[in-house]
């Protein structure tokens, strides 16, 4: 079952009638993503259009797909729905947990003695309910996915915010917390808000530096972090079909960054070829056979202003590459630019290490430009003045790297392979380092680079870039070096200027593996068994949250006002953390330790209203939770941005925390909050953030009326005596009520099972 081609076929033969009836019911031409929300709708086509951004709808995916670090609760929820099979096609992927150290062969080796116990535990669960297994080591869960999965005109989600690289290969793929995939693989509908529409349109085509990634790292610059808050954004025009598929895959991958539900790409010849290329010669056929409907409607791109809620046009031919960072992946700067934003910002300008890979960036096509670049170091003598990684996304691209001899260029220039995983991406990264107080520049192809992220250190300014400029940078040890204008100095003396890089988009050769990692389940796994040791501090057996009494919550303290940005790496970190993904009472500790304190600027230190004296966030609030005290969160604007980890908001829950109120929520977290049934809810007035002082004591006034579209009220008593009064806003509509009032959406399930 590495594809089901059966479930593929159906989708199909479904498809241009569902498209059809939906264009009439409309009025109106379709674009390709609502072609495929509105024929993958759980139930039959609505009476009338849903309102974008507005009407919650019922959806029926086609797959489901799991990384390691997320498939442990995902799979712990799993198992307690009752269910003996996945209900649909779905693959657990081992790639987040293993760390980068010396290089592939010991550093997986490693991970699989270290981490064997997820292992097991993960490939048990696989093996006992249907759903296919890729060892550690078998690659990146994305860039598996689209080779092996994502076809045309499908709907997936993952448990992964990059789970959207699928719309690479014109799929709607959507990142999801845990308890969003037990729906589905429950067999329930899955539940999304109708998009909102971004179109946008590309002319012109790619040249010399410029790569897809600039496409996005561009776009990032123009919308920001939370601009596809909501929104599917759709790429178009003939610059698109210009593109290969892979290099979509690196666009609609990072388009996570600007918050997108996802991005996706109309079926061209690119996609045929690559389908083709990687063994799936029968579903471009199928495709090939629909392909008018695989793609929006004529109209609808010729007219893009009328269709979508907002449109951008970029002109692929005059664009420039980008360097995006640090700390934020939308502070986009032209390369042009660069080097005076290094100077005018003070970022070091010393480059220590360059790293390439990552989900988003290891086609074989990225490889080959940056290979390029690597033998251009070496031919013209120049010295590699930066460390230098290569993360390759799956062990079908890295094998075929191997033979093509690729890996051997980055090795002659001193680079270093590690093994086919997330690696230092994600913080699974034991970097060497004299000082690790000394501000620092490192740059990659990854997609974030969000404090701390990818080694821990503070000091460490990270920047965004695509591969080949990535390779020029660590070539030039640099990051004032400009490889479109600037010469580096030789081992000979001699001045000498890099070319343009060059790639091929599909191995001449094919596409070649020997043993690609992949175990198919067991046909009846009933027999099986699943083990989680006692006292594993790996793993936990989860215990249900509370339900809610009805009444209002009383008494609360603040346990943290968060001061600018939290992403869900501020309120989960990952790196060292993640062997706790499992454990949710042990990864508890590390809850909101990254969140900065409004009130002292630290760092996840607060005061413990109780004794005054100052302690971590989860130490203070087991305090509060000790003496049943219930504590709210207060936050800024995106709270939550990133990361699909529901941790982020099962860890809170677990410690006692009941409310988290924000200027705004990145729309994954919002979600993983209400299915562990805290409450997540908005300021009305957003300057009504100010009036929280450190030692309020909150009340709700109107909790016990909770109901859809009707605003919250929070009473604050201050230490002086005095009273404020807040109005917050919600978006739960009534079964999500239902999920808090049940204190998750799991004992919602479960309750209705028995029912
Ligand atoms: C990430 O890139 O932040 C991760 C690690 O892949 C996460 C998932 C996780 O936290 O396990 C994501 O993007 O969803
Ligand atoms: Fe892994 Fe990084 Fe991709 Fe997340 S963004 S899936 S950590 S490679």
């Amino acid at each position: 079952m590495i594809f089901d081609i059966e479930m593929i076929k159906e989708v199909y033969a479904k498809f241009p009638e569902r498209v059809k009836v939906a264009r009439e019911m409309t009025g109106k031409p379709l674009s390709l993503s609502e072609k495929i929300l509105y024929t993958h709708l759980w139930d039959g086509l609505p009476a009338s259009p849903y309102g974008r951004g507005k009407s919650y709808v019922d959806f029926a995916p086609d797959r489901v797909a799991m990384q390691d670090a997320t498939a442990q609760m995902a799979l712990l929820q799993f198992m307690q729905s009752g269910r003996k099979q996945a209900a649909v096609p779905s693959t657990v992927h081992c790639d987040h947990l293993i760390q980068a150290q010396v290089g592939a062969a010991k550093d997986l080796a490693n991970a699989k003695q270290k981490s064997s116990e997820v292992f097991d535990f993960l490939q048990s669960v696989s093996n006992k309910y249907g759903i296919g297994f890729w060892e550690p080591g078998a690659g990146i869960i994305h860039q598996v996915v689209l080779e092996n999965y994502a076809f045309p005109g499908g709907m997936m989600i993952g448990t992964d915010s990059h789970t959207v690289n699928a719309g690479g290969l014109g799929m709607v793929a959507i990142g999801v917390g845990g308890a969003d995939a037990v729906d589905v693989m429950a067999g329930m509908p899955w539940e999304l808000k109708f998009p909102k529409l971004i179109g946008v349109k590309l002319t012109g085509k790619l040249s010399g530096w410029t790569a897809s990634k600039d496409v996005i790292l561009k776009v990032a610059g123009i919308l920001t972090v939370k601009g596809g808050t909501g929104a599917i954004v759709e790429y178009f025009g003939p610059g698109a079909e210009s593109l290969s598929c892979t290099g979509k895959g690196t666009i609609c991958n990072m388009g996570a960054e600007i918050g997108a539900t996802t991005s996706t790409f109309g079926y061209d010849s690119k996609m045929g070829e690559y389908l083709r290329g990687t063994g799936r010669a029968e579903i471009a056929d199928l495709a090939d056979g629909i392909a008018e409907h695989l793609t929006g409607d004529a109209e609808v791109y010729a007219n893009p202003e009328q269709y979508f809620d907002q449109v951008i046009e970029i002109d692929l031919s005059t664009l420039e590459p980008h360097i995006n960072g640090p700390y934020t992946p939308d502070r986009a700067t032209p390369l042009s630019e660069f080097a005076a934003a290094v100077k005018e910002n003070g970022w070091p300008a010393k480059l220590e290490v360059g790293l390439i890979g990552s989900c988003t960036n290891s086609s074989y096509e990225d490889l080959t430009r940056s290979a390029h670049i690597a033998q251009q170091a070496i031919d013209k003598n120049l010295k590699v003045q930066s460390e230098f990684t290569v993360t390759p996304g799956s062990e079908q691209v890295r094998f075929t790297a191997e033979r093509d001899g690729l890996l051997d260029k980055f090795d002659a220039m001193g680079g270093v392979v590690l093994a086919n995983a997330c690696g230092p991406c994600i913080g699974q990264w034991a970097r060497h380092t004299d000082d690790p107080d000394r501000k620092n520049s490192i740059i990659t192809s990854f997609n974030r680079n969000f404090a701390k992220r990818n080694d821990g250190n503070p000091n460490t300014h990270s920047f965004v870039a695509s591969p080949e400029i990535v390779t020029a940078m660590a070539i030039a040890g640099d990051m004032t070096f400009n490889p479109m204008t600037d010469s580096l100095t030789n081992e000979n003396g001699e001045q000498v200027r890099l070319e343009e890089p060059m790639g091929i988009e599909m191995p001449p050769a094919g596409f070649a593996v020997e043993d690609n990692g992949y175990h198919e389940p067991a046909s009846d796994g009933s027999d099986i068994n699943v083990v989680v040791a006692e006292g594993s501090e790996r793993l936990q057996l989860l215990e249900p949250f509370q339900a809610w009494n009805g009444a209002n919550i009383e008494g609360m303290r603040l346990i943290i006002k968060a001061k600018g940005k939290c992403t869900t790496d501020h309120i989960s970190m990952a790196g060292p953390w993640l062997r706790f993904r499992g454990h949710l009472d042990n990864i508890s500790n590390n809850t909101l330790t990254g969140a900065i304190n409004f009130f002292n600027e630290e760092a996840g230190l607060v005061k413990n209203q109780l004794t005054g004296e100052y302690g971590s966030v989860p130490d203070v609030q087991r305090a509060y939770k000790a003496a049943g005290i219930p504590s709210i969160v207060v936050g800024d604007h995106n709270y939550g941005e990133g990361s699909s980890r529901e941790h982020a908001a099962m860890q809170p829950r677990h410690l006692g925390m009941r409310i988290v109120l924000v200027k705004s929520f990145a729309r994954i977290h919002e979600t993983n909050l209400k299915k562990q049934g805290m409450l997540g809810i908005t300021f009305k007035n957003e300057a009504d953030y100010d009036k929280f002082q450190e030692d309020d004591i909150i009340d709700t006034l109107d909790l016990n009326e909770f109901q859809e579209g009707k605003s919250i009220n929070l009473k604050l008593k201050h230490s002086d005596g005095s009273e404020d009064l807040i109005e917050c806003n919600h978006t739960y509509n009534e079964s999500q009520i239902d999920w808090f009032k049940a204190g998750s959406a799991l004992n919602k399930i479960k309750a209705d099972n028995k029912a």
